[in-house]
């Protein structure tokens, strides 16, 4: 704590303030009233000091402070003494300027201590995402505040020391990390330097940043023309690193055309039957499932679903005629060929593989087990004409 004494004269003490430095004061304020009196003048402050910072010894005219004084409430005192002697008594007056210069006794000071902010993952490097303000009470350099991080995670953060402005040095990713807490210094230049801190805590808040991704880009499913309708016969499943909406994720088949044979649900990505399948009609299918999460804007993906019907043996094999006529002569050897039977089934492999045989139980005809391409040929084994 400084102060400066203007005395009535011309001569300015620029002081600390103390015992030894208020005499000095004093001899001059004595020196100044002694063409009244040397010895007996007393001393008395009659008004500016309507506190009572100061008080002035009646005899030795020495000015002392009566409290710490502060230069943000008071940075000047004009206080009005006056010199009594005599008897008679005559009075002399002087006025007394003090500036009381500034010491550094206010840190400079943030509103509170902790502050909590959101800033979006996708936030601009160059653009300020918090300005931290302190304000000093005190002036010149004692008030002058300079900024700095004094934690700061990864180095992700830096801060203009002037404007207190935080800025990115990298790109956020809430994928990555959903928090930070910095903590910021406000410093002054005085001499020495107060400080005080806040806490700024940063939440990273997601931006719909990923698409989905399926877990395959190609399903193969087997589907049995049988399947009920309604059934479910496949699960696909698609994932997003975002969270909330922006991983919310909804199901669909892009084909309009088979919207009537297979439906997905929406929410849970399982594929199921609409309709009844027939593999004699259609054996194979490729769907295209999309997956778009609810961000804005939204993110997709899509992935291939082949779906292969199997057989089911839904056929029966029919004849190639409804009615064989064949004509043999009399008298033919026994293993000689008849005719050729032939029937045909839609169905596949065994559901497709066909046995014949005769009904009744004929003792003069047998159908050959030997297979040909387009039937079974009959052979005389009996004498067709032998009448039992
Ligand atoms: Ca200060
Ligand atoms: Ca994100
Ligand atoms: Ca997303
Ligand atoms: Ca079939």
């Amino acid at each position: 704590m400084k102060l400066r004494v203007f005395s009535a004269g011309p001569t300015t003490y620029f002081l600390k303030v103390s015992f030894l430095q208020f005499k000095m004061l004093a001899a001059e304020l004595s020196s100044y009233f002694l063409p009244l009196s040397s010895d007996s003048a007393r001393y008395s402050i009659y008004s500016g000091d309507p506190n009572g910072y100061f008080s002035i010894n009646p005899v030795t005219g020495i000015i002392r402070t009566n409290t710490e004084l502060d230069h943000e409430t008071h940075p000047f005192v004009l206080l009005n003494v006056a010199a009594m002697t005599g008897d008679p008594p005559t009075f002399g007056h002087s006025q007394v300027n003090i500036t009381i210069g500034d010491v550094n006794d206010n840190a400079p000071e943030f509103d509170t201590v902790v502050v909590k902010i959101s800033v979006a993952e996708n936030a601009e490097l160059g653009s300020p995402i918090y300005a931290a303000h302190a304000h000093d009470d005190d002036s010149g350099d004692n008030g002058a505040v300079v900024y700095q991080l004094l934690t700061n995670p990864d180095g992700l953060f830096k801060i203009d020391p002037r404007q207190g402005f935080i800025m990115l040095t990298r790109k956020l990713d809430f994928e990555t990390t959903q928090k930070y807490a910095l903590v910021i210094g406000a410093q002054d230049k005085g001499s020495p330097p107060l400080r005080s801190n806040l806490t700024l805590n940063i939440e990273v808040q997601d931006v719909n940043d990923n698409p989905p991704t399926f877990e395959k880009d190609e399903y193969q499913v087997n589907v049995a023309e049988s399947l009920a309708v309604n059934s479910q016969f496949l699960q696909v499943n698609a994932i997003d690193l975002d969270t909330g909406n922006n991983a919310r994720l909804t199901y669909r088949v892009r084909e309009e055309a088979l919207a009537d044979v297979f439906g997905i649900f929406p929410n849970s990505g399982s594929l199921y039957l609409k309709k009844s399948l027939d593999r004699e009609m259609r054996d194979r299918y490729t769907l295209t499932v999309v997956a778009t999460d609810n961000g804005l804007p939204p993110g997709s993906a899509a992935a291939t679903v082949n779906v292969f019907v199997n057989d089911a043996n839904d056929n029966d094999p029919v004849f190639t005629r409804d009615v064989y006529q064949f004509t043999i002569e009399e008298n033919l050897e026994k293993g000689a060929l008849v005719g050729v039977v032939s029937a045909t089934d839609k169905d596949l492999d065994a559901n497709a593989a066909l046995r014949y045989s005769l009904l009744p139980v004929n003792s003069s005809f047998q159908l050959n087990s030997l297979t040909v391409s387009d039937g079974l040929m009959m052979r005389l084994v009996g004498d067709p004409f032998q009448k039992e």
